[in-house]
């Protein structure tokens, strides 16, 4: 039940809902497993297995996502599989594979604590990884200096040394002009730079143009703190560069995480104990889910889905062939129903109609699907779209089996809750519906999942159950049960013998990309999106509590702007971008510079933020750029100044009026 005030409350479901005139009624699982079965079937047999998708939940376990995985290849023959990682550190993963290919965090939470430097480029780990953040904040208690690099100045940079304040969308020209400086100023790793790179000539030259001036006019950042940044990165002994959202939504979002990883070829920040790169993943699993191939591209343990020898062994393990292409990353495949061309859509705990940008369109795509099976624990948005809704069990309290997080260490946790009487484990529905689909799965347990994709995965071939238990979690990669890896990635790099060090990380040559959405005369501000410490994504997890610090949608404003614009605190105003546009009280905040404000997607029954965004992606990973809308902000034509309390009023253009059940028939 929902109480934050701001949304209806949602459920959480207990029993099958099938679509009938209209409208969801509830079912026996007999009925809605076969409505849900059967219309897959017609679906590969009217148009083929590649009109099918399936978006896998990166809250779930390892076990959950492999079985998905495998149910999308080998019952249904199709490669279209992927998850919200799309919508967030796709690039991270792009980005990395190119420059040393394998698309990992290269260093662990300990070297956090034993570095030197800290720089958050683009995050806001203080609300975003709290967990992460203590390891922050122990470093900096050991002695390491910490930067971060946000156009807000958040309450992560409230424990910096150093804040810099950039324009949105100007990462890569002030990663080019760390890269000039520390170049010009002779503070360059030529060992690591000779031994373990290739292109350096290529970059010196692309990043000459970017001098500190140039950089601070474009940027914003004041030219000393460019200077101080570069100095002390590439003196530091160990430094640790982490990245998040602020980096990877973004139309360029791959090149600006390439921008970021020269700097560390630069200065041998990398394969070392104490240097790396880190992103910080967003989900609880979306590292593990990728890693176990609920990605387009990829099977179980990153492993391509073009290597023929890897395809084998899965399709030896599975006794099904598996299609020898690259599949529809998410942002394909909605693309892809406008089309026509994708037409059965297998949603696991995601909730796209409210992640997703520019609603509208996402509503409009879903109900143009012959066939939705949702599958979550709660009737979302999204769920009530849906022609079949099944209540899954398996959220991760109340299910055993293993997460992945962010410094790639797997761990394993164990049932604590039992799950509502009436909803079913994820991987038992999957293997309901697999063996509807002509397939004789048994009800496998966790660890007979794990066991079987470790013998198909080297990178996790040596972490047992027992062994994760007793070590509490192991860092892949892990080949075998009487070995540990460093818990550092790409030492071969500084190898001395050029055939250890195999390729070399080559630079980047990318250049700047200024947002898409330009800013105007009639939309004069710079919308950024992203999170508050007490809420989750699009709130259907997070809401169902209440908390002195949580107020519902808000837009954040500079004192500057909310002066010349003659808004106060709390009043509401409207903010319209080029798409849409919405009602939201404003927060005037010392965090936001002039030019630029914020809102957060947690509230999109209240007001529904992504009416406003725009759906340009990067060509590379698929993700939208989330980061950077042009809006324009107006006073209410009655003037009414209507206090923060009665942002829970629920006015809001197209954003509040309840929804009614879109007709899906
Ligand atoms: N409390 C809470 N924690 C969460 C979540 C949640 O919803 N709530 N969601 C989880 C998920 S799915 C994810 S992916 C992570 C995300 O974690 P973060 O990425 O840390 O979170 P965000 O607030 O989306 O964005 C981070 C920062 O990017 C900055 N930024 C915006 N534009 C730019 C730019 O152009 N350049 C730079 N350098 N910075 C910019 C913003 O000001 C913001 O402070 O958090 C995870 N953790
Ligand atoms: N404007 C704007 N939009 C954004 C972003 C942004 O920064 N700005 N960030 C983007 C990012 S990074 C992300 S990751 C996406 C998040 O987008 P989504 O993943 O679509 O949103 P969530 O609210 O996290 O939805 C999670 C769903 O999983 C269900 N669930 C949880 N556990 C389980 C389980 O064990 N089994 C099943 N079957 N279901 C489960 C929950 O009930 C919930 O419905 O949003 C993206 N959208
Ligand atoms: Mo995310």
């Amino acid at each position: 039940m929902r109480t934050d005030g701001f949304t209806a409350p949602y459920q959480r479901l207990t029993r099958p809902l099938v679509r009938e005139d209209g409208e969801l009624r509830p079912a026996s699982w007999e009925e809605a497993l076969d409505r849900a079965a059967e219309g897959f079937a017609r679906n590969v047999r009217r148009h083929g297995p590649n009109t099918f998708g399936m978006l896998s939940c990166a809250r779930a376990t390892n076990e959950m996502n492999y079985v998905a995985q495998k149910f999308t290849r080998a019952v249904i023959g199709t490669n279209n599989v992927d998850s919200c990682n799309r919508t967030c550190h796709a690039p991270s993963v792009a980005g990395l594979s190119a420059a040393f290919g394998s698309g990992g965090g290269t260093s662990s939470y300990q070297e956090v604590e034993d570095t030197d430097l800290i720089i958050l480029w683009g995050g806001n780990p203080r609300f975003a990884h709290p967990i992460f953040f203590q390891h922050v904040l122990k470093g900096v208690h050991n002695g390491a200096r910490l930067f971060v690099v946000d156009p807000r100045r958040t309450s992560s940079a409230a424990w910096a040394d150093r804040w810099l304040g950039l324009n949105v969308g100007t990462d890569i020209p002030l990663a080019h002009a760390i890269g000039r400086e520390i170049i010009h100023a002779g503070l360059t790793n030529d060992t690591f730079i000779s031994r373990g790179t290739s292109g350096f000539d290529e970059y010196r030259a692309l990043v000459e143009p970017w001098t500190l001036a140039a950089a601070e006019a474009e940027t914003g950042v004041p030219a000393e703190a460019i200077r101080e940044l570069a100095h002390a990165y590439a003196r530091a002994e160990r430094a640790q560069l982490c990245w998040t959202l602020g980096i990877t939504e973004h139309h360029n979002a791959t090149d600006n995480v390439r921008a970021l990883i020269n700097l560390s070829l630069l200065t041998g920040h990398v394969g070392r104990y104490g240097s790396g790169l880190n992103p910080l993943r967003g989900q609880n699993n979306v590292q593990g889910g990728g890693d176990m191939g609920a990605i387009p591209n990829r099977l179980t343990g990153f492993q391509d889905i073009l290597d023929t020898e890897a395809r084998q062994r899965f399709e030896a393990a599975w006794g099904q062939p598996i299609q020898p292409r690259h599949g529809m990353t998410l942002t394909q495949m909605f693309e892809a129903m406008d089309e026509g061309e994708l037409r059965a859509l297998y949603v696991i705990g995601e909730n796209p109609v409210q992640s997703e940008p520019e609603t509208e369109k996402t509503t409009r795509r879903l109900r143009s699907l012959d066939h939705l099976v949702v599958q979550d624990i709660f009737l979302t948005r999204t769920a009530e779209m849906a022609d079949v809704v099944l209540p899954a069990s398996a959220s991760w309290c109340e299910s055993d089996g293993t997460f992945t997080n962010s410094e790639r260490r797997v761990q394993l946790v164990r049932k604590a809750l039992d799950p509502p009487p009436g909803a079913r484990d994820d991987i038992h529905i999957l293997c309901d519906l697999a063996n509807r689909l002509g397939r004789d799965w048994s009800y496998p347990t966790a660890e007979e999942v794990w066991d079987e994709l470790r013998a198909l995965s080297p990178m996790h071939r040596g972490m047992s159950y027992q062994r994760l238990a007793e070590l509490h979690g192991i860092q892949w990669p892990c080949y075998s049960e009487d070995t540990l890896e460093p818990s550092y990635l790409h030492a071969r790099l500084w190898e001395e013998d050029p055939a250890r060090r195999g390729e070399p990380a080559a630079f980047g040559l990318v250049g700047h990309s200024p947002p898409v959405d330009l800013l105007d005369d009639d939309y004069p501000f710079r919308l950024t999106t992203g999170r508050r410490l007490d809420d989750y994504n699009t709130g259907v997890q997070t809401s169902g509590f209440s908390s002195p610090l949580r107020r519902g949608e808000l837009l954040d404003i500079s004192p500057e702007d909310a002066a010349a614009l003659g808004v106060r605190d709390g009043e509401t105003v409207r903010v319209s971008s080029r798409r849409g546009s919405v009602l939201v009280p404003v927060s005037v905040s010392r965090s936001m510079r002039p030019g630029l404000v914020f809102m957060t997607f947690h509230f999109p029954d209240q007001v529904d933020t992504q009416l406003l965004t725009l759906d340009a992606t990067d060509p590379i990973a698929g993700t939208a750029e989330y980061k950077a809308a042009a809006v324009r902000i107006e006073r209410l034509a009655d003037g009414s100044a209507t206090d923060a309390a009665a942002g829970a009023e629920r006015t809001g253009a197209g954003a509040a009026a309840p929804r009614a059940l879109p007709a899906r028939t």
